[in-house]
């Protein structure tokens, strides 16, 4: 009997218990696939805006909280405010994704701000941090998150989305000098801005290397993990009660590298990954959290292999710590009907352990 554990349920699998049913969450929780999201987004002159109005991206923030009972709640920002921040001119075309302005030589590296200067023009960011944490249920956590270094440096040397990632690629790999002296600048300025966050209220962390995939594996070391690993202890060291979780997309047994050298709490498992092989290779072995990994078209889908899916993550990690989640963002096609189902099946599943 006693009282009921009344501490968040996405800290606690964090510290290292495991629960039945997984507390959990969505990357993209809050977005295009909510009409009250549409709502508000079709007011605002761009999605900066909005970004940068903490009274709206708080509104934006707590939408899924209001229609599903989730454990957490990730900051409505984006990755690209830290270049933003840095004074890179950034906008985002309907339909087409963000458009940077480049970032392609030491000329243009000397011309950004020093990562301080975020403190100031990110302002309206940590202050939807400050009144999340206010306002959110006692049992909900507060992410916040970056980009990582390499994915922010892709944008910039890209100019926007991209397919190939040539530019960037090519920059990796001839511009040493140049390239090495972006990443570690980018590097600093994660690190404001995650330091910032917690500041301002956030309970956990989430690093987003979205593009880590697209680098060669000898090429990880120098642009995934150094910049990772310099996060994970800068953070580490300031405010070791505040987990850390690593996405680094699509890098496959690439994570057994990254696990050894990265020291975070936690790690994002996108759905290439083997479920029998992360429990074993990284829970059990290396001690990480697992968050995952469910495919978002499954989420789209519906019927049948919804179930199906959720059920085999389920199992495969039922004994170790685990978030659910997607293995990457929610889909604007997605109906919100079937993330509610989602999160009844979730509950059905729940062996009544806790
Ligand atoms: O007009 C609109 O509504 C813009 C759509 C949109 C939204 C809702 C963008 C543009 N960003 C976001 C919010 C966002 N982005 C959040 C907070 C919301 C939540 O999760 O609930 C987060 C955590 C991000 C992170 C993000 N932005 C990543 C990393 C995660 C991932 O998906 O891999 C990346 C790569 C971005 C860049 C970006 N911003 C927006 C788009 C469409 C993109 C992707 C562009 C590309 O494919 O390169």
């Amino acid at each position: 009997m006693g009282t009921p554990d009344t501490r968040k349920r996405l800290l606690r699998v964090l510290a290292g218990e495991v629960l039945a049913p997984p507390p959990v969450w969505l990357m993209r929780q809050a977005g295009r696939y909510l009409p009250e999201y549409r709502e508000i987004r079709d007011r605002m002159p761009s999605f900066l805006d909005l970004c940068y109005t903490p009274e709206l991206a708080l509104r934006v923030t707590l939408q899924p909280l209001e229609r599903f009972a989730l454990d957490a709640a990730i900051l409505f920002s984006d990755i690209l405010v830290v270049p933003h921040g840095l004074g890179v001119e950034v906008g985002f075309v309907e339909g087409e994704g963000p458009r940077v302005a480049t970032v392609r030589d030491e000329r243009a590296l000397r011309a950004l701000r020093p990562p301080e200067a975020l403190l100031e023009r990110l302002a309206p960011v940590y202050q939807t941090v400050r009144l999340l944490a206010s306002a959110l249920p006692a049992g909900v956590a507060l992410i916040g998150f970056s980009g990582a270094p390499w994915t922010l440096a892709s944008y910039l040397l890209e100019g926007g989305a991209s397919k190939e990632f040539l530019e960037a690629r090519r920059a990796a790999r001839e511009a040493e000098g140049f390239f090495s002296a972006l990443v570690d600048r980018l590097t600093q300025a994660v690190c404001v801005h995650l330091e910032a966050q917690v500041e301002a209220g956030a309970d956990v962390l989430m690093l987003f290397d979205s593009w880590a995939g697209v680098l060669p594996e000898s090429e990880r070391r120098r642009w995934v993990e150094e910049p990772a690993r310099t996060i994970a202890t800068a953070l580490g060291r300031r405010f070791p009660h505040v987990p850390l979780i690593c996405f680094p997309r699509g890098i496959g047994a690439g994570l057994l590298a990254f696990a050894e050298r990265v020291p975070c709490r936690a790690l994002s498992l996108d759905t290439s990954v083997p479920l029998a092989w992360a429990r074993e290779a990284l829970a059990r072995e290396r001690g990480k959290v697992l968050q995952g990994n469910l495919d978002p078209v499954a989420l789209v889908a519906g019927g049948a292999a919804l179930e199906r899916e959720t059920r085999a993550i389920l199992a495969a990690f039922r004994d170790i710590p685990h978030i659910f989640n997607l293995g990457h963002g929610v889909l604007p096609e997605t109906s919100p009907a079937q993330v509610a189902r989602l999160l009844e099946i979730l509950q059905n599943c729940g062996g009544g352990a806790m």
